[in-house]
């Protein structure tokens, strides 16, 4: 198969909306000190927004007893970049954190943290409501993330993860920074309630075997938590996805709460034969009764041995329904759940670009399109397309809608050469086709083209000669 694109457009997914800017008191700030000193007279209700550019941190930025406060960029997450000294330097300056917040309704939003020794974003005792929007953390040298707990029943409740991107750049700690070598999550709660993480992307969360913790969730909600839900997530190249709970404690480690309309994808060879071994699963249920995990789409390529685990006795009343991955769903010590429209035998080829974490469904994904009824809990799929689309409801994250017919936006000869411009939808593939006779009794094809992205693609007919009449249309292969 041929691929050529000319051209391709972002989708709204890639630049979320700008939040309005709201805010008792506007503080602006352009340099790093203009910044401290911010934070060193900050008041309840404050949004410190930040002038595009990078910002050597020289202190943690410390919300401390102060409700209400937004740290901001304008729009975007990477036009103002907050850069802390390295997440494997021990000289870190004591500069071990991003964001420090023990108060309520801490939010940040449309910049970058990176590069720091400790956590990206901490919440201690006294947080509640924090919201992270369209930030993007890279490189930290512990958990992302971190949402402690006042004490074994009170933590930090009603936090929101969305449209963020957490990930390392080349690679995880490769230091023992007090916990052994390679302690990271993308979050880690600890009784934690009502917790939402959406349509964040978490990628290269992965340790090298040598590492301490060969198996990270990304997500990991436990120490008695609470009805979380985690959706429309991409996870890629990650030791795992999720885990609800983790400890098989007397009282549940979790529970309730929803995984659904996630993507996750592994490259092949992502895990040596060892580690898959001792994989278990790439989302976890363990220890948490009434949490559902429904119409995930998981691409694994034989580096885990199980898709989906829900494991220990209490483990019970859950269900896991209509998702599509490429291993099955596993039960384990006496944990019980339903089980329903499972499917585990996924193809790459049934996904638009797996590579980059794109798992929406190709038309030749027949086996996962149109296959089961739509499920009243999970209504709309990974994009916001209702379900079902057509005659039922597909398999996985995405639900398929049909495209639209291509259109023609421009035709020209350019030497020998007449090339055919037109709209294209992402994952479909295109056909250009001509005759010298309508009606015509067969179209000739040339090498088809399959689109990547949305947006404008070209076909050229190569060394052809002008000929009148002749005959061309763009063929949607369905
Ligand atoms: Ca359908
Ligand atoms: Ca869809």
């Amino acid at each position: 198969m041929l691929f050529i694109g000319l051209w391709s457009r972002l989708t709204a997914a890639d630049v979320p909306p700008t939040l309005p800017l709201t805010g008792d008191r506007i503080v602006r700030v352009g340099s790093e000190p203009e910044l401290q000193t911010a934070m060193s007279d900050l008041r309840h209700g404050d949004t410190v927004l930040l002038a595009d550019g990078t910002y050597a941190l020289t202190a943690s930025l410390y919300v401390n007893q102060r409700n209400n406060v937004t740290i901001r960029g304008e729009s975007g997450s990477s036009n103002v970049v907050l850069r802390a000294r390295g997440m494997d330097n021990p000289n870190h300056g004591g500069v071990l954190f991003g964001l420090w917040s023990n108060s309520t309704n801490t939010t940040l939003a449309h910049l970058t943290i990176r590069d720091t020794y400790d956590n990206a974003v901490i919440f201690n005792a006294g947080a509640q409501s924090p919201r992270l929007y369209s930030v993007q953390l890279l490189n930290a040298g512990s958990q992302f993330i971190k949402a402690n707990s006042t004490d074994a029943t009170q933590g930090v409740n009603d936090g929101r993860v969305e449209l963020c991107r957490i990930e390392y750049l080349a690679g995880p700690p490769a230091t023992d920074h007090g916990a052994g070598v390679g302690y990271f999550n993308g979050i880690s709660a600890h009784a934690a309630r009502r917790w939402t993480l959406r349509g964040n992307l978490f990628k290269n969360l992965h340790n090298p075997d040598a590492a301490d913790y060969p198996w990270n969730p990304a997500i990991l909600m436990w120490r008695r938590s609470s009805d979380t839900v985690v959706e429309g997530n991409t996870f890629i190249n990650v030791d795992r996805a999720v885990a609800f709970g983790l400890e098989n404690t007397a009282i549940p480690d979790h529970s309730g709460g929803a995984i659904r309309n996630n993507f996750v994808y592994l490259e092949p060879g992502l895990m040596t034969p060892a580690r898959t071994a001792s994989s278990d699963a790439t989302i976890l249920a363990w220890n948490t009764p009434d949490t559902t995990i429904d119409h995930n789409t998981l691409l694994l390529n034989s580096n885990v041995t199980f898709a989906i685990q829900f494991r220990f006795s209490q483990t019970r009343d859950g269900a896991a329904r209509h998702n599509l991955a490429d291993a099955p769903v596993h039960l384990r010590d006496n944990a019980t759940a339903l089980l329903a429209n499972n499917r585990s035998n996924a193809r790459p080829e049934w996904f638009v670009n797996p590579s980059h974490g794109d798992l929406h469904l190709r038309p030749a994904a027949v086996d996962a399109i149109d296959q089961v009824p739509a499920l009243e809990e999970v209504p709309i799929d990974f994009d916001g397309h209702t379900r079902p689309q057509g005659s039922n409801a597909d398999l996985g994250a995405d639900e398929w809608v049909p495209p639209p017919r291509p259109r023609i936006t421009s035709a020209d000869f350019h030497g020998p050469h007449f090339t055919v411009v037109f709209d294209a939808s992402a994952g479909n593939t295109y056909y250009l086709e001509h005759t010298d006779n309508l009606p015509a009794d067969a179209w000739s094809s040339l090498d088809p083209l399959f689109a990547l992205a949305d947006g404008l693609m070209a076909l050229t007919h190569s060394n052809t000669l002008p000929q009148s009449p002749r005959f061309y249309r763009v063929h949607l292969d369905q």
